[in-house]
């Protein structure tokens, strides 16, 4: 993408409704603009960024075999009189009516929905297990929405729905979702931490939330340190794997850590002292085992081995995906602006023209430009009439990891300039070089 034919429009003053660094950031990085309270249009770079946590995200269900499809934001109340949650969902769900007085929500979550989905179609073990998953817009009337994305009213979520025959099948399907969820955030350059947590209004008394640690997290967390050495790295994992599963699980539950709903100041106390922590988290994700909570109300049931007509087990898995976006922020930035990690990065290197329309820095822009996007990358090159300085601080605020800077001065000794973002370190070397090496970078595993 060339900078001069984009649409980013970068601020230069601090947004005064901005309390947090992520907020701000995505404000004045031109990612996102409020459309209306907890509401947000995401501009092309923030879109860039949120499309990328969704493709991590399906490659990752997918890998644990899990199955994509897509359900409507609005739903009928009806289903949800079935389950009881109708009323007991309160003024956070949007209720709608539509033209012939129907009454309608836009949907806060989709057990209900999924549920029916099942019931309409399976009748037998046979066909167990099964997990559907979506990716979808969410409305909840958050009664104080705030911090930009990370509490919106309308926000983008990730939701799947196990289905299983018994409740060992279906602890087998938390266990997996658990793994898939550890390695997914790991992609996207984060470290999240299972907490033993709350279930709320979804129900069930097996549920963890996934908490990012950060200074503005809404939650207060309490873990011990021990937890930071784990790593999901590059093991292979088989999902059908019920030992191995559990066994990762085991690891990642065993360190105490809890959100301040489920804390326990006596477990936590038995913490050496010097890995007792507390700090705030930011929840990022959450998965629920609720066996029969829906479908036994609902009538949905399969036919199992024994020729029994016994409720379907189910849980449900969510990932805030846009949620992430100012997640990520908050954890990878500095005072000038993002730091996105390599995995999640908008784009993968930008170009930095010192001397636009001279011919010779405009050629080898023109050149590495080229060279990057036919190795299949995607760089943004800066060929606006601009000054130096302001090149470098938009390049900065955007948070690119690479920034390769092409001078006059530079180029008589035949060489570019390769900067990283997060070390600020540079380096000379030849185009070809620089391109080579950007190349080695996203090659990474
Ligand atoms: C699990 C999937 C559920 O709704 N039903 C389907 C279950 N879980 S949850 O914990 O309530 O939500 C899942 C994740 O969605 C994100 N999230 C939000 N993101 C932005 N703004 C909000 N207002 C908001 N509410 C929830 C969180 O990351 C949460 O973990």
């Amino acid at each position: 993408m060339r900078l001069s034919r984009y649409f980013l429009p970068v601020l230069k003053e601090n947004p005064a409704e901005a309390q947090i660094v992520s907020h701000r950031y995505m404000l004045r990085a031109g990612m996102i603009k409020q459309a209306s309270a907890g509401i947000y249009s995401w501009l092309p770079l923030g879109f860039k960024v949120l499309r990328k946590l969704e493709n991590i995200v399906h490659e990752e269900q997918q890998r644990a075999g899990h199955i994509p499809m897509l359900m409507p934001t609005l739903q009928s109340a009806d289903l949800w009189r079935e389950s009881g949650r109708y009323e007991d969902y309160g003024e956070e769900m949007l209720r709608i009516t539509d033209r012939h007085g129907r009454d309608m929500l836009y949907g806060p979550t989709n057990e209900e929905l999924i549920t029916d989905i099942f019931r309409s179609h399976v009748g037998s073990y046979k066909e167990l297990p099964l997990t559907l998953y979506h990716i979808q817009w969410k409305f909840r009337d958050e009664i104080r929405p705030r911090f930009g994305v990370m509490r919106g009213r309308e926000f983008f979520m990730k939701d799947g729905y196990n289905f299983d025959v018994d409740h060992d099948s279906a602890i087998h399907a938390y266990n997996r979702h658990m793994v898939s969820y550890l390695r997914t955030y790991e992609r996207m350059g984060l470290q999240a931490i299972p907490m033993r947590a709350d279930s709320g209004p979804i129900g069930g008394e097996d549920t963890h939330e996934f908490l990012v640690l950060a200074d503005t997290g809404e939650s207060e967390v309490f873990y011990d340190s021990a937890i930071l050495d784990l790593k999901m790295g590059d093991r292979q994992v088989d999902y059908d794997d019920w030992d191995q599963c559990r066994a990762i699980v085991k690891e990642w539950t065993t360190p105490y850590a809890r959100t301040d709903e489920t804390h326990d100041p006596v477990l936590f106390d038995k913490i050496p002292q010097e890995r007792r922590k507390t700090s705030r988290g930011i929840e990022v994700g959450q998965i629920f085992y609720f066996g029969t909570k829906y479908s036994e109300p609902m009538g949905a049931t399969v036919v199992n081995a024994e020729g029994e007509r016994v409720p379907v087990h189910m849980g449900s898995h969510g990932i805030g995906v846009s949620r992430l976006v100012g997640a990520i922020v908050e954890a990878s930035h500095d005072e000038r602006g993002i730091i996105w990690p390599e995995g999640v990065t908008p784009y993968h290197a930008g170009i930095v023209n010192l001397r636009q329309g001279d011919a010779g820095t405009d050629k080898t822009c023109e050149d590495i430009y080229g060279a990057l996007s036919a190795a299949g990358l995607e760089p943004l090159y800066d060929d606006r009439e601009e000054r130096a300085g302001a090149k470098f601080a938009t390049m900065d605020l955007i948070g690119l990891p690479w920034r390769i800077t092409v001078g006059p001065r530079g180029l008589k000794n035949g060489v570019v300039e390769l900067t990283s973002r997060k070390t600020g370190e540079s380096e000379e070397l030849s185009p070809e070089l620089a391109v080579k090496r950007i190349q080695e970078i996203y090659a990474r595993p």
